[in-house]
């Protein structure tokens, strides 16, 4: 399957050799390198039950790359290469859609925060890629997944698989829907920041995990990289994933919840960082969305593994039996924390 995707870039594959790559859940990614050559590649499938139209993301991610290119030239932007016939996603006919980008000599990810200095590093890469496309109108992007971080939505969802998931596990799973169901006014507060005109809708990568920034030797970030989910969005989204996934020392998959927390000097990294590039572009309504932000993307994180649990994992799949509720437990258990903290968070920014 590979020497044929490799094949449409025009590379010789019969000397490769193929490594499975990262850590992300949705789609597959390997590293490849051709023996003799200098280069190494990321090739992704693109995981097309999640992704219904490939296409849309070459759309954004072109656009994008030529926007940055005239506007930003130095901005180190990791272009999909384009294939023999010119395309920057690749269909093999059985197998799937392909995409090949170079892989940045030098550069490394990280897949658990270390310190607060690549959360500062991560978050302010979030915050530039956001800034660089402040003039880019938003509109032309295409919504490669519609109503991704649409909260009122996932709860919705949450509310329907309640009722017509899986039995035993709503069964099983009766406190924790209890003590979601208790925090809705989360949904109600989300849907007020969209009605207000404090909030704009700008680019925004809605995947802000640290393994999604490039670090060079010096652990400063270079830039963000695996654009699928960028779309029109609010800010709170990336800085409420990086709240989600940098403040506790453990991640989503951690099944010991006594292992969670809340690290305040990570939360105040976060910030500074997200605040050294965006400082200037944020309205003062979204200067003092940033806790909130965190709450949001906590919560319906969530929402979205107990859905998946009491859908009999569906979407996220799972490789034990109770994957998906062990995970809406732990991120219910780091959405506790936080809120624990709320009054010295809010005052510290
Ligand atoms: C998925 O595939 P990955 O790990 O980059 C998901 C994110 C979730 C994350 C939770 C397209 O991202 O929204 O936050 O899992 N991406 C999609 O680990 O659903
Ligand atoms: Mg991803």
């Amino acid at each position: 399957m590979i020497s044929e995707v490799l094949n449409e870039y025009g590379l010789n594959s019969a000397a490769l050799n193929v490594t499975p790559f990262g850590t992300g859940l949705i789609n597959h990614t390997w590293k490849i390198h051709l023996n003799g050559d200098a280069n190494s590649f990321i090739l992704q499938k693109i995981n097309c039950k999640i992704f219904r139209k490939p296409e849309d993301i070459a759309h954004n991610t072109r656009l994008i790359g030529e926007y940055l290119h005239k506007n930003f030239p130095n901005y180190l932007y990791v272009r999909p290469l384009l294939s023999k016939s010119g395309a920057d996603i690749v269909h093999i006919k059985d197998k799937g859609f392909f995409r090949l980008v170079p892989f940045v000599e030098n550069s490394h990810t990280i897949d658990v925060v270390q310190s607060p200095g690549q959360a500062y590093e991560a978050a302010r890469q979030f915050g530039k890629f956001t800034k660089l496309l402040n003039g880019f109108d938003v509109s032309q992007l295409r919504i490669t997944i519609p109503d991704f971080h649409n909260l009122p939505l996932r709860y919705s969802q949450f509310l329907d698989a309640i009722k017509q998931g899986n039995p035993s596990r709503i069964e099983d799973s009766k406190e924790m829907i209890q003590w979601l169901v208790e925090h809705d006014f989360l949904v109600k507060r989300f849907g007020a920041m969209e009605q207000s005109s404090g909030f704009k809708k700008r680019v925004t990568h809605h995947d802000a995990k640290i393994s999604n920034v490039l670090f060079n030797e010096n652990n400063q970030g270079l830039c963000v990289i695996d654009l699928d989910t960028v779309m029109p969005g609010y800010f709170i989204s990336d800085v409420g994933d990086m709240f989600r996934t940098y403040l506790s020392p453990v991640s989503e998959e951690e099944s010991d919840f006594t292992k969670v927390e809340v690290r305040d000097e990570y939360y105040h990294a976060i910030c500074e960082g997200y605040l050294s590039e965006m400082r200037e572009e944020l309205s003062a309504d979204e200067k003092s969305g940033f806790f909130d932000g965190g709450c949001y993307l906590i919560y319906m994180q969530a929402l979205r593994f107990i859905t998946d649990h009491l859908q009999d994992d569906a979407y996220y799949g799972a490789h034990y039996a109770n994957q998906n509720f062990v995970r809406a437990g732990n991120q219910m258990i780091l959405l506790q924390k936080l809120l624990s903290k709320e009054s010295e968070m809010r005052s510290s920014h």
